[in-house]
């Protein structure tokens, strides 16, 4: 009973939020760097920061690009088994398009999973983690077809290269959260859609499943290709799990949730079975959506399934079908009402911890395939006091009860659950508003929102907690 033996604890960042050294050893800009630091920006705003190429405050990151080795010892001591990252793919492929690799971003990440492993942490990488090279984006992103080589070509020259020091890969992040009606951003982060504000809805929505069509090719070739280069890569896919209640016991409410968990499952239904789920070609074929294929798209899409499944997990939504009632909250689906029994964080996210245990359920009686929590934490506003210290006892709350919800999930249900890692294990800068005050770190970073401050680690109060959950396997929360 409990955690697995092998389960896999550890932290996740992504290189775009933590690297910084936006333009050294010959990276070439990508999408994050030109965000506008508001997700809720309008397609204008959005437009006008890609257009005139804005600086974002992911620019510096915490400077883990030359930092990392003393910054992984710290995640060795909180005893890490693995360790979630993302490559930043311009700096491999700095335009996107090139034939041949940057052999000097090549080199950062040689040194960066060898250290990894020398800290006895095992590498888990996603390959992209919103950081499309941003020439790839005003070229029309994975609407345009070229994209998908480019992304095969970039994945093949990084499993290829760290073939033996990386296992376990992602391919892309939270790739489901572009069908958010309600926010551009992800359909600009995701697939690397610069968001036209002329376009109709029907145009918008045509050229979002193009390119989401795209990318399951693009993800499917990579998958295959990967087991090619070594038959022991676990390959999985990651979804934004955000579990839709219905607001009431009205069937109409209840179907409204189905419908609208749709466009978030469509994304697990391709990439566990291959195949395009009836109710997915009726929305296609009801809203006179026409998606280009090539002949052999679908026999691709087929024999390219993965491994296992990874999830982000934060928060659950509640919809209503009665339209005059909406309440949009952060996760923003058509409907979207606050849910009475929960309370939210400042930034407005339903903390449900039994959404978790809920939403393994669910995936797993759909997927029957393993699945590695890879995000959930909390975002919280903190300062230290005068010794220094945080005492983040409001993280641990949070932490201790989701772990335990997953814990539930593998005892009672039998989930199979392959690791858990919290995001932003150390602060970050915040993807969705560009501070560094939204804080989800076990260690802070002395830095405010302008890069000011010593750069300085501490541990918070979670460390020491962390560091006792993961020695007894799960037992102590
Ligand atoms: C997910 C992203 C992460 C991360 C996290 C928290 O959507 O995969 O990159 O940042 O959410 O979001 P935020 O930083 O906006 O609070």
């Amino acid at each position: 009973m409990g955690f697995p033996k092998d389960f896999l604890w550890g932290g996740a960042v992504a290189a775009h939020q933590l690297e910084g050294a936006w333009d050294v050893d010959g990276r070439g800009p990508s999408i994050c760097d030109v965000l506008t630091g508001g997700s809720n920006d309008s397609p204008r705003e959005i437009t006008s920061h890609v257009i005139e190429g804005k600086n974002y405050p992911n620019h510096r990151g915490i400077g883990y690009y030359h930092t990392f080795e003393n910054d992984n010892a710290l995640f060795r001591e909180m005893g890490f088994k693995c360790f979630r990252t993302s490559i930043s793919w311009s700096r491999i492929f700095p335009q996107g398009d090139e034939l041949e690799p940057n052999e000097e971003g090549l080199r950062f990440y040689d040194r960066l999973f060898a250290d990894y492993r020398a800290k006895g942490m095992e590498p888990v990488v996603t390959l992209s983690h919103f950081e499309m090279p941003l020439h790839l984006a005003k070229e029309g992103g994975f609407a345009n077809r070229k994209t998908i080589e480019c992304f095969v070509r970039f994945a093949a020259t990084v499993m290829r290269r760290y073939h033996d020091s990386v296992r376990y890969w992602l391919t892309f992040n939270e790739v489901n959260n572009q069908t958010n009606t309600s926010n551009p951003i992800f359909a600009y982060t995701n697939s690397g859609l610069i968001p036209d504000p002329e376009m109709s809805e029907h145009e918008r929505r045509q050229r979002m499943w193009q390119s989401v069509h795209n990318e399951f090719v693009a993800s499917a070739k990579v998958v295959e290709l990967g087991h090619e280069i070594n038959p022991d890569f676990e390959i999985g896919c990651m979804l934004a799990i955000v579990p839709v209640y219905p607001a009431s016991s009205d069937p109409e409410d209840v179907m409204r949730a189905e419908v609208v968990m749709r466009d978030r499952f469509v994304f697990g239904d391709v990439y566990v079975n291959g195949e395009y789920p009836r109710y997915f070609l009726k929305m296609l074929e009801r809203e006179r959506i026409h998606i280009e294929e090539e002949a052999e798209d679908r026999a691709i899409i087929a024999r390219g399934t993965v491994d296992f499944i990874s999830i982000s997990y934060y928060m659950s939504s509640t919809v209503t079908a009665d339209e005059s009632k909406p309440d949009v909250l952060q996760s923003g689906f058509r409907g979207s009402v606050r849910n009475p029994h929960l309370q939210t964080t400042s930034w407005g996210w339903q903390i449900d911890p039994i959404g978790l245990r809920y939403s393994l359920c669910l995936l797993y009686e759909r997927y029957r395939k393993p699945i590695f929590i890879v995000e959930n934490g909390i975002g919280l506003y903190e300062k230290p006091d005068d010794e220094g210290y945080i005492d983040d006892e409001e993280r641990i709350e949070y932490l201790r009860e989701h772990i335990a919800q997953v814990r539930k999930a593998i005892d009672e249900d039998g989930v199979e659950v392959m690791g858990y890692t919290v995001w932003g294990c150390i602060d970050v800068v915040s993807f969705g508003t560009g501070e560094m005050k939204k804080r989800y770190g076990l260690i802070y970073v002395d830095e405010d929102d302008e890069g000011r401050g010593s750069h300085k680690r501490s541990r918070k109060k979670s460390f020491s907690w962390y560091r006792r959950v993961i020695a007894s396997n799960g037992e102590d929360l």
